[in-house]
């Protein structure tokens, strides 16, 4: 241990830390910008200045680490005015048209201007504009950009897909796409992490919800809203309510209000995912074809994207099953059309989602089967479903639970999971048990794929049969698993990926905490509310019994071979 005095208070730290780290342990709050624990400790945007006792210059404390005896302000005169000189000099170079930015409210450079009280500036503004392709769901604005590298390093520690790089050198030195490629040529998986790591509006989502206030607008349009699963657990962070209070029911109710007629969720599509999937994977173990084995799961587009581009040969070994909001969207257009008796060119479906990569998915041209436009007309984000909130001016204090439109208004617990890293697993083998056995597994039966760790390795014994499962979250981690898998090193029958670490919970369309990962609280949050259903094994779904009784037949029949899958080659 190491004894140091931070602002007249001592404390007792282990050796080796950094003093960034020391002080927040002690719940003393050193800003910075630039910092990420593990990731990005290189002390570029000098904020985290402190003064050390006795020595002349200041150090960066995210990356200077604690000695005994050390005596540290970080808040004196002389850290107040060089951190004031550090952020004027980053807002020389920041666009700081605040009122039109989505970040504003919570933009770290903001938070840090506005403490240090700075109201005008002492330097030259220098901004930068590069075009982008304002088409694409991920936007990078470089008169934003601070250049704290966090998106450089985001992309390959974490994701291994190097699509940042420093550019121009100098006082022009930038971040932009590496090896100069245009964005669309860069292999990016559209995962969003460096959006969400992002502590300004450097990069940022698509905006769509323009299109949802114009089709809410347009009264030959029937609008049907659906909720993925890690929505619920994260909305609710950005609007004041606890995980308990907010609700679906709550975001019902506000959606209905905004003028959306029918309220559906994804949880439904969710188990028509794994009535589908665990059917295909029970046939694809009796062929025994290399080529389709192990089979990987499919309903993650961030990694759909990265297979197709990193390991094209491989495509062969995804669920050919589309993702549930997917799925959903094209019997929204066909049965449930029919149900309702409405017609399907007028319904415009719009998915609430946590991911950016949707945004591309619904615009997939063979994944399109309704015959009514696209089989999901738009995805929005959980950040841009709480921008709706504001624009609507919802009083959130005023929401009430409302219950979920029929014909589609079951959902199991199987389906909620689907939004934690393991959960798809773990909702198809409840489901791949009863096809094989006739019995319904103990729903806790396949709990030990829960859990954060980014890649987790199970067995289970099925009807006397050794099943090989694999869960892995983060493309890192992912392309370590394939290497592993392409080598020979391991062998699974049936492995689940999610590209974004702690799979949908932390997704990249979730809303931004800056510095702080949420995964595994808003998964807690999911496997709570799966404990607690009644129905946990999607095929014990009145709905999803009935669909099938009434429309598709059974699992791979021809019309969910034509509606609910696609060989992926869009
Ligand atoms: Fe996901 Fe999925 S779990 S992919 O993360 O399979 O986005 O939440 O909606 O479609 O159900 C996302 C979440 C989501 C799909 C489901
Ligand atoms: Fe989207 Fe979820 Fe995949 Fe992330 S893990 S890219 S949020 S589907």
């Amino acid at each position: 241990m190491v004894t140091l005095t931070i602002d007249h208070h001592q404390i007792e730290v282990s050796e080796g830390i950094t003093i960034l780290e020391a002080a927040k342990q002690n719940h003393i709050n050193i800003p910075h910008l630039c910092y990420l624990k593990d990731i990005n400790e290189i002390g570029a945007c000098r904020i985290c200045m402190v003064e050390v006792e006795g020595k002349d210059k200041l150090v960066t404390s995210c990356n200077t680490q604690v000695q005994e005896g050390m005596v540290l302000y970080t808040n004196s005169p002389k850290v107040r005015e060089t951190r004031r000189m550090n952020v004027e000099l980053l807002l020389s170079q920041h666009d700081c048209e605040c009122a039109y930015c989505s970040r504003s409210g919570n933009c770290s450079l903001q938070t840090i201007a506005n403490d240090l009280g700075i109201t005008s500036l002492n330097y030259e503004k220098d901004v930068t504009y590069t075009p982008w392709n304002k088409a694409f769901p991920l936007q990078r604005e470089s008169n934003k950009c601070i250049k704290c590298m966090r998106c450089i390093q985001i992309c390959d520690k974490v994701q291994n897909l190097n699509v940042w790089d420093v550019c121009s050198t100098g006082s022009r030195t930038t971040v932009n796409v590496s090896l100069n490629r245009k964005i669309e040529e860069a292999d990016c998986s559209l995962c969003g992490q460096c959006i969400t790591h992002c502590p300004v509006n450097g990069l940022h989502t698509r905006d769509d919800t323009e299109i949802v206030f114009d089709a809410l607008n347009d009264p030959d349009k029937i609008c049907i809203a659906q909720i993925a699963p890690a929505v619920r657990a994260a909305w609710g962070e950005s609007v004041g309510l606890s995980h308990d209070q907010a609700t679906v029911g709550k975001m019902a109710c506000a959606l209905r209000r905004m003028g959306v007629d029918y309220v559906f969720d994804t949880d439904f599509g969710a188990d028509l995912t794994i009535m589908e999937e665990a059917s295909e994977f029970i046939e694809r173990l009796k062929r025994a074809d290399s080529n389709e084995m192990p089979m990987f799961t499919s309903c993650c587009p961030g990694w759909v994207r990265f297979l197709k581009s990193q390991y094209p040969d491989m495509v062969s070994h995804l669920s050919t099953s589309k993702s549930p909001h997917q799925m959903f969207g094209a019997i929204i257009k066909t049965y449930v059309a029919e149900k309702l008796g409405v017609d399907p060119d007028k319904i415009f479906v719009m998915s609430i989602m946590p991911c950016v990569a949707k945004k591309h998915e619904c615009d997939i041209p063979n994944i399109n089967d309704a015959g009514a436009g696209k089989d999901v007309d738009v995805v929005i984000t959980t950040r841009e479903f709480v921008r709706m909130l504001r624009a609507e001016h919802v009083a959130i204090e005023t929401l009430c639970d409302e219950p979920l439109d029929q014909p589609v208004s079951h959902a199991s617990g199987a389906g909620v999971i689907f939004g934690a890293t393991g959960g798809v697993m773990e909702a198809a083998l409840r489901s791949a048990y009863y096809f094989v056995t006739g019995n319904n597994p103990d729903a806790d039966m396949f709990e030990s794929v829960r859990g954060m760790e980014g890649c987790k390795a199970q067995s289970f014994i099925i009807n006397g049969q050794r099943l090989s499962c694999a869960v892995v979250s983060g493309l890192g981690n992912t392309r370590k698993l394939i290497e592993a898998i392409c080598k020979g090193d391991v062998h699974y029958d049936f492995v689940e990926v999610m590209a974004c670490p702690g799979g949908c919970s932390g997704g990249g369309g979730q809303p931004i905490h800056d510095g702080k990962e949420m995964a595994a609280v808003r998964a807690n949050a999911l496997y709570q509310l799966d404990k607690h259903e009644a129905i946990r094994h999607s095929h014990e779904n009145p709905d999803i019994q009935k669909l099938y009784q009434e429309y598709l037949e059974h699992p791979l029949s021809e019309k969910a071979e034509k509606l609910l899958h696609t060989d992926h080659f869009g």
